[in-house]
């Protein structure tokens, strides 16, 4: 037994978890934990410039990795300034432990100083809230932490800490973490639902995060395969299967083919993977007729049924329902499925080729920008994005891989793109890590670029300039003609900007000036940003300039 601060036991316990990385702005309250990763040099601890960016950069570690993200804040302002990250969590089912120092405890309820009473705040927030309130209970609550994070569906778990508490001592010998084990689907449930499948003549797998997080993208295109079943991602879950598979049918949100929303409104069966059919990905809940049976296979019983009403419900981890899935005899297919699966694969070819650029323009053409990219992003790169019109250009015209990944928000947080860039590179070093934010979404986060800088994380920061929040400004053209109110902006330069924090970074005005800049990007030693000017005319993939 030794005797252990309650603020290093906490730390003693994030070594037994595994973490490697944690993101915080420190803050007096949970100075003892601090002092534990002091303690714990296994640790790294990466300050950043404000609890949005550490969220956020935790988030996107825990996706980059496949592990649980850690971020730390203070009481009341810095919690509530972390909160944006922890709904990105929620919404997106991302394993992320926050822990937030609360004031100390004869002084609770008081309203005493930074005071927020956190189990209240991030009850619907969050998947689970805890206070620690006893030193001796560290280890128990902690691996219980981890626990609810990694299991079933993920999603954010805070954990209060006293600041008092963290200074009381307790003595320790060892704990462990408790391992997850996924709920596998019955036999009988699986041949149920192949049996449905048997005979359908128009049916879709949409796939969503359950696959990616299960790693079981290589059993769905077997299955897909050997089933001849066209699959379809839900919004921002573009890495359920390569973009060139021959089965992929193309992604579902903001600006989805209408092809693929009318065939799959029209299909007679739906499976639902690892898949909550999103107000987004469904186009508020539109998406499915009356007519089609739901199957709907989830590693959490909650999220079945939630949006839609399903014929069939099954609880099971994705990777454990396919592998039993592919053992099953895929006889008398409807033949006509292969006719089908073609058919919208062509279409999604044609509606993801680029236009061919115009040439000399007086902007740079987001069409444009992505063709090249789609040439000169590396294998082994990770791709993430901002909530923005600029997005419209990257999931129409880029095509993921298993190589090629995307990383965002299905929350649609502005602010993401940079600091999630700086968390996935810090979870996979050896890998180019491209941010791609617009104007607005980029000076909501953009301090991080110190963070970058400071921590030598490398990152290509791709901010589309139009001077406006042009997602908004697109919405009120639509709906109030004419009456431009609330969404113009000017920035500055953004390129002087990078060089003031000690980034590189050049200015694209022209289309054909960007695959320079972007291998000068790629060559950089330093965090890189590549402004590019769109014309604000222009404001959604597949638009024409009227001039
Ligand atoms: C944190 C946050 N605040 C506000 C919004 C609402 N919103 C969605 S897109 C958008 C404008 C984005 O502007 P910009 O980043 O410049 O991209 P653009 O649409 O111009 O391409 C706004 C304000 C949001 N999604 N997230
Ligand atoms: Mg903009």
């Amino acid at each position: 037994m030794t005797a252990y601060l309650g603020g290093h036991l906490v730390v003693e316990v994030l070594e037994k978890e595994g973490v490697q990385k944690a993101f915080c702005v420190p803050g007096e309250s949970y100075l003892g934990v601090i002092d534990g990763v002091y303690e714990h040099p296994s640790i790294e601890l990466i300050s950043t410039r404000h609890e949005s960016g550490a969220s956020f950069m935790a988030e996107a570690y825990a996706k980059a990795s496949g592990d649980v993200g850690v971020c730390m804040a203070t009481r009341g302002p810095g919690a509530t300034n972390l909160s944006i990250g922890l709904h990105t969590a929620m919404q997106d089912s991302t394993p992320l432990v926050a822990l937030i120092g609360q004031v100390e405890r004869p002084f609770m309820g008081k309203e005493a100083f930074q005071e927020v009473d956190f189990e209240a705040y991030f009850s619907h927030l969050c998947k689970w809230t805890v206070e620690i309130n006893e030193v001796e209970r560290i280890p128990e609550l902690m691996h219980r932490a981890f626990y609810e994070t990694r299991s079933g569906r993920p999603g954010p778990v805070v954990v209060s800490l006293p600041h008092d508490m963290l200074e009381d001592v307790t003595d320790y010998t060892d704990s462990q973490s408790l391992k997850v084990n996924p709920p596998v689907a019955d036999d009988e449930s699986v041949a149920e639902v192949m049996a449905a499948l048997q005979h359908a003549k128009r049916p879709f797998i949409i796939a969503g995060g359950g696959v990616i997080a299960a790693s079981a993208q290589e059993e769905l295109a077997a299955l897909s395969e050997k089933w001849n079943v066209p699959v379809v991602s839900e919004f921002r879950r573009f890495n359920v299967l390569s973009n060139f598979h021959k089965n992929y049918a193309g992604w579902l949100g903001f600006g989805a083919r209408e092809g693929l929303l009318e065939a799959i409104h029209d299909s007679d069966v739906v499976i639902a993977l690892g898949a909550r059919l999103t107000q987004v990905s469904t186009q508020n809940y539109t998406l499915i007729g009356n007519e089609t049976d739901i199957i709907q296979v989830d590693i959490s019983p909650s999220s079945i049924g939630k949006s839609f009403p399903v014929q069939v419900g099954v609880v099971s981890d994705a990777k454990g329902f396919l592998q039993k899935a592919l053992q099953e005899a895929a006889t008398n297919i409807d033949p006509t499925r292969q006719a089908f699966v073609e058919e919208m694969n062509n279409a999604y070819i044609a509606h993801s080729t680029p236009p061919s650029p115009k040439g000399d323009t007086a902007y740079v053409e987001m069409n444009s920008v992505i063709a090249d990219m789609m040439q000169a992003v590396p294998e082994n790169s990770i791709l993430t994005s901002d909530a923005g019109n600029f997005y419209g250009w990257l999931a129409r015209y880029f095509r993921f891989t298993d190589t090629k990944r995307y990383i965002g928000p299905t929350s649609g947080a502005m602010g993401y793109g940079l600091p999630s860039a700086i968390g996935a590179k810090t979870a996979l070093p050896d890998y180019t890590v491209i941010s791609f934010s617009g104007d607005g979404g980029f000076m909501m986060t953009m301090q991080e670029l110190e963070t970058a800088v400071r921590n030598q994380t490398n990152i290509i920061a791709i901010v589309v300039n139009n001077n406006m929040y042009g997602t908004i400004r697109a919405h009120q053209e639509k709906h109030f003609p004419g009456r431009v109110v609330g969404t113009s902006l000017t920035n500055p330069s953004f390129v002087d900007v990078a060089r003031l924090y000690g980034c590189d970074g050049v200015k694209v005005e022209r289309n054909d000036a960007f695959l320079p800049a972007f291998y000068e990007a790629l060559n950089s030693d330093k965090p890189f940003v590549l402004e590019v000017q769109t014309n604000p005319e222009i404001l959604s993939a597949g638009q024409v300039a009227e001039n």
